[in-house]
């Protein structure tokens, strides 16, 4: 019930990262609008902590529900999503509910409201003591009481079981509801009750077109803790980890890409999985390892995002990162809380720190890819020689080769024709001949990924 994202069929979403309002209302009309983007994850929207140093993680520490953040005051936050809905794209907010402020802090937030954790006065809201579970810390995740009363890194813990909470966080809710987004990432999922979420979601309104909003939540569920992601999937989706850590260690070793989902371990059936190569903790260390497979290693990262976006599993994110060298350096900034604006190169590459993963070829050209093959199941399967290749019912066919180079017949499940290279945009191409087979040809070691789909360019 809150797995529609309220896109027209469109299949993924970007995480546009510490990105401002104003930059991405200018990407929706300039680039994800054009290349079949569904919507963008934001970063949290509300009044958070300012910290010296400017650390991207100050945005998780709230200290009320008024919408002005580091990426911009309400007004841009409403013309972004206004924008962005007029070229169809749409709006999911990353929503912190579980906590407030982390203990030890006082001063004035985002929005100008005072606050004090140690007295769990935040007037902005307003919450007070009685709103909080007591203090204590979260040091056993084999213990699920402790991962949902108790608090995550010092987050001053709010109870959801308080009416009074869950009006509050409602309140938030409806309020985004109202602005026409079209969901919400629920920041901590993990260490709150599913039925006191649930409790939250039952005092939401429809969106203003119809519909229940579209909910995923954030549950690292890597199998060795007694929290499953399957405790959430009556909420929406949850966020498979799994598949996260699978996809970057098949990209190294292909014998492996075969076999990157397997409900065996217990991970999440696809129709609630949302999926992603890197997220914004793991990127850098945070919450949680494996070999997380990131921009740093451009090659392997196409891949992965490709095999991502090329594969029938879970509700697609695509990350959308700034350069960094620590684990605590925000975004791109001239000094203070400023941050700097996206700037676009000839090339279409991001300028001034952004990376922009999302606007890399083998990335942004397998959006239309997922779009057009959606519903269909992965056929023709060939693996052999670091050489990958499938179909998607008789809708699309994708082929990657790790040292860059394939020339080879293979069956395509698709009808006779000539189709374009999605990823050469174009300038390589494809013919299909009355039995299905094709000469597959990739030759490039920098974007080795080959897409072709019915009904695309010719
Ligand atoms: C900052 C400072 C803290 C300070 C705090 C309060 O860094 O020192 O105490 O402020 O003043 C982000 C940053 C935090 C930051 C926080 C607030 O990452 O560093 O704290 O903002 O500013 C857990 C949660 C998960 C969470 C993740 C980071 O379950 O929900 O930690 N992610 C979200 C956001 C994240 C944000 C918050 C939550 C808070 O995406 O950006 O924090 O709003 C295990 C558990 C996981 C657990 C990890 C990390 O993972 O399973 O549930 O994630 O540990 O603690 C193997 C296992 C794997 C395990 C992993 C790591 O891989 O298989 O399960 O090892 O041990």
């Amino acid at each position: 019930e809150y797995t529609d994202p309220h896109c027209d069929g469109k299949q993924t979403i970007v995480h546009l990262f510490e990105w401002k309002w104003a930059d991405i209302a200018l990407e929706c009309e300039r680039f994800l609008s054009k290349k079949g983007f569904c919507g963008v994850q934001v970063s949290p929207a509300n009044e958070h902590i300012y910290k010296d140093s400017a650390p991207w993680w100050q945005r998780y520490q709230p200290i009320s529900y008024k919408l002005q953040s580091r990426s911009g005051t309400e007004a841009e936050f409403v013309d972004m999503v206004n924008r962005c809905r007029a070229v169809g794209v749409r709006i999911y907010v990353d929503v912190v509910v579980n906590h407030m402020a982390g203990l030890g802090q006082s001063g004035v937030g985002s929005a100008g409201s005072n606050f004090n954790s140690d007295n769990y006065d935040f007037p902005g809201v307003p919450f007070t003591r009685e709103h909080f579970h007591p203090h204590c810390e979260i040091k056993n995740y084999g213990d699920p009481n402790e991962v949902r009363n108790c608090y995550l890194v010092a987050l001053t813990d709010l109870d959801q079981h308080n009416d009074y909470v869950r009006d509050k966080i409602a309140e938030f809710l409806n309020h985004l509801i109202d602005l026409g987004v079209a969901g919400f990432r629920v920041d901590a999922a993990k260490h709150m009750w599913p039925a006191d979420i649930s409790a939250i979601q039952q005092r939401l309104k429809d969106l203003p077109e119809g519909g229940r909003p579209m909910f995923y939540h954030e549950v690292i569920d890597q199998g060795g803790e007694p929290i499953k992601t399957q405790e959430y999937t009556g909420l929406g989706y949850v966020t498979e980890f799994r598949y996260s850590i699978k996809i970057g260690q098949a990209v190294q070793n292909f014998d492996q890409l075969g076999n990157v989902v397997d409900f065996g371990w217990g991970m999440t059936d696809s129709g609630h999985a949302f999926v992603f190569v890197d997220n914004h903790d793991n990127q850098r260390g945070h919450g949680g390892g494996g070999s997380i497979m990131t921009f740093k290693r451009p090659r392997e990262y196409r891949m992965a995002t490709a095999y991502l976006l090329a594969n029938d599993y879970g509700f697609t994110r695509v990350m959308s990162s700034y350069d960094f060298h620590s684990s605590d350096q925000g975004p791109p900034s001239s000094g203070g809380q400023n941050i700097k604006d996206v700037t676009i190169n000839g090339d279409g590459s991001c300028g001034n720190g952004w990376i922009c993963e999302h606007r890399w070829p083998s990335i942004g050209n397998m959006v239309a890819f997922r779009n057009a093959v959606a519903g269909t199941s992965k056929q023709n399967f060939y693996l052999q020689n670091n050489e990958v290749a499938f179909s998607r019912g008789n809708k699309g066919f994708f082929a990657m080769a790790k040292n860059g180079h394939m020339d080879k017949t293979l069956q395509t499940g698709l009808p006779a024709g000539d189709y374009c290279n999605l990823i050469t945009e174009c300038r390589t191409k494809v013919t299909v001949d009355g039995s299905g087979n094709a000469h597959i040809v990739i030759n490039d070691p920098n974007e080795p990924v080959l897409a072709i789909i019915v009904g695309g360019p010719s």
